[in-house]
């Protein structure tokens, strides 16, 4: 779990990343579909070009998920059992698109906020949203 000084970075940072929440969860999945064009398979239903309405809107829900386990920090798991649920039982996403999201989350986060994105707090959200991720890939069977 995190620790203290982990939980205050990530809620410092999280005050940042609100202000321009769509931009940065639009770009993440930009980047996430241009990288791993592999993800795009669970978005058939989807336009995926660069600004789409669709991947704007899902860009922005992304986030603010993300936004909820940070005001929940200390209970990722309960703030995030709903959408667990979803990605577990109904969206059957293969996990390693976690690991892939978030890295794309993680660079979109560096070159926004790039003089607070120091080693310690680059590390910070990275163990964060393998928690996150882990909650949301953990009732897979
Ligand atoms: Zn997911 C959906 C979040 C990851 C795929 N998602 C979703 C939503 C949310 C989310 C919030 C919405 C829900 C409702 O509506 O209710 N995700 C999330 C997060 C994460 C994720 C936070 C991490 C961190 N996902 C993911 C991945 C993938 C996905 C990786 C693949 C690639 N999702 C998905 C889909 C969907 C979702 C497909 C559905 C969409 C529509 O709308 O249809």
């Amino acid at each position: 779990s995190l620790t203290r000084a982990e939980r205050t970075i990530i809620v410092s940072m999280w005050s940042k990343i609100s202000t321009q929440a769509d931009l940065i969860g639009t770009e993440t999945l930009e980047r996430l579909f241009s990288c791993y064009p592999q993800a795009k398979t669970y978005f058939p239903h989807f336009d995926l070009h660069t600004g789409s309405a669709q991947l704007r809107a899902h860009g922005s829900r992304v986030v603010a998920a993300v936004g909820d386990a940070v005001k929940s920090i200390d209970n990722v798991t309960s703030a995030l059992s709903k959408l667990s649920e979803l990605h577990a039982y109904v969206l059957r996403v293969d996990p390693v698109n976690f690991k892939f999201l978030s890295h794309c989350l993680l660079v979109t986060l560096a070159s926004h906020f790039p003089a607070d994105f120091t080693a310690d707090v680059h590390a910070a959200w990275d163990k964060f949203l393998s928690i996150v991720s882990g909650v949301l890939t953990e009732k897979y069977r």
